[in-house]
């Protein structure tokens, strides 16, 4: 299955079906009145959010959608019968764009979450309707109307608590299958990772929360280098960033150039994301023995000053795991409890969340032109070519 984020689709509403023009006819009732009856309301198309979905390629295969049109109206004041509404299933996550105007129309966060998007048309009016006391055999009637059609945009940003950002090979992936039940693909090469998995943290009932995994990021990853920044969006409704830093890399990489580079990409692609609450993870903490541990995190504390936690764990032997995993459900909680007692708190939150969703389609949009411009004349039309090859994995327990 492919993991696709992003869909182009054009969407019909039903038309209402036209007003009848009818007179009773029946026998000893000579010059009956008029009983032509309205039109049926034409389908709406509405969208529906799915919590069993975790891609749009569905869209990709079909972009047109069309809903039913009402039925016209029969004699004997017989209204016709209204078009179905076709509904349209999308991961839960979605956000919907006019395509055109680039605007906003609204998202599904939550399972069952609906939303019109299209109206169908009114059924026109049939000619009982305009009967009066100076027109009683009137020969009018309506026809119905037609129902609204929209160019849309589909852009699917993953739900999740936690999000895990790095270089490749930092140990993401690592981390998120020693934290939950995932499974997701972990080698010993840069971009193993190549869609977003989500995997959820259970410490007890009704204690867990869900983290996201994504592809690493490299340096030029905002100007499209390795798999580019794309990928970030799936962390804008995440409350707390992992940063996660290799204390014994094969390269022996600077690790404040490595964390740096991470925080430069993150600023680049948004900096609402970036001035998110991140907390540095030090990984693979048993390649290293306690002096080298000790001197890694003072360098890192002497160029940072880091003011959030710093832990130092191994995704492998399971070091750390816990009590980070503890640590980031108290916090979860906190913020929460804050959110909650805190109207002024949840606003903040809010408006931070609509501006880093309005800064990541801001970049994508941007991301989108220029490598339109780059295959102008090359081979242009198709939009597939960012698509991974990869299945997304929700595992929920
Ligand atoms: N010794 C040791 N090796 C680790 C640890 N965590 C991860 N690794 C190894 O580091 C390599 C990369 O791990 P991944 O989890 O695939 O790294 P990633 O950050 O998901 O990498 P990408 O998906 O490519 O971005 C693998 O060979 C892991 O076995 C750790 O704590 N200790
Ligand atoms: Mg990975």
């Amino acid at each position: 299955m492919k993991f696709v984020d992003e869909a182009l689709i054009a969407i019909e509403a039903g038309k209402g079906g036209a007003g009848c023009l009818s007179f009773r006819r029946e026998k000893y009732i000579p010059r009956g009145g008029p009983d032509g009856g309205d039109g049926g309301h034409g389908g709406s198309v509405i969208v529906c959010a799915d919590g069993n979905l975790n891609t749009l390629i569905d869209y990709r295969f079909q972009p047109r959608y069309r809903a039913d049109n009402g039925r016209p109206g029969a004699g004997r004041n017989k209204t016709g019968a209204g078009g179905g509404n076709l509904v349209l299933k999308v991961p839960v996550g979605t956000t919907v764009y006019d395509d055109e105007t680039n605007t906003l129309i609204g998202e599904v966060v939550a399972n069952g979450d609906v939303m019109t998007l299209a109206q169908g048309g009114r059924g026109g009016l049939g000619n009982t309707r305009f009967k009066s006391s100076t027109n009683r055999a009137p020969r009018r009637t309506t026809p119905g109307n037609p129902g609204e059609a929209f160019r849309l945009r589909l852009e699917l940003r993953l739900l999740a608590d936690v999000g895990l950002v790095g270089l490749p090979n930092a140990g993401k992936s690592t981390l998120i299958s020693q934290l939950s039940a995932a499974k997701p693909k972990i080698a010993d090469y840069p971009f193993t990772t190549l869609a977003p998995q989500l995997g959820v943290v259970s410490l007890a009932p009704h204690r867990n929360f869900v983290i996201a995994d994504i592809p690493g990021l490299i340096s030029g990853a905002a100007a499209g280098a390795g798999l580019g920044t794309r990928f970030l969006k799936h962390l804008t409704r995440t409350r707390i960033l992992l940063h996660l830093v290799d204390v014994a890399p094969v390269d022996e990489k600077d690790p404040v150039e490595v964390v740096e580079t991470i925080a430069d990409e993150l600023e680049q692609f948004s900096p609402s994301l970036a001035a998110r609450e991140r907390w540095l993870v030090l990984n693979k903490a048993d390649l290293v023995d306690a002096d080298e541990r000790d001197e890694f995190v003072a360098t890192l504390n002497d160029a940072f000053n880091w003011p959030r936690p710093v832990h130092l764990i191994s995704g492998v032997t399971g070091e750390g795991c816990e009590l980070l995993a503890n640590h980031l459900m108290s916090r979860l909680e906190e913020l929460a409890i804050e959110r909650r007692e805190d109207p002024d708190a949840e606003q903040a939150e809010r408006a931070w969340l609509d501006q880093m969703a309005e800064e990541a389609h801001e970049r994508i949009a941007e991301l989108r032109e220029t490598r339109r411009m780059q295959r102008k004349g090359v081979d242009a039309e198709d939009e597939d070519d960012d698509d991974q090859e990869m299945e997304v994995i929700v595992v929920r327990d």
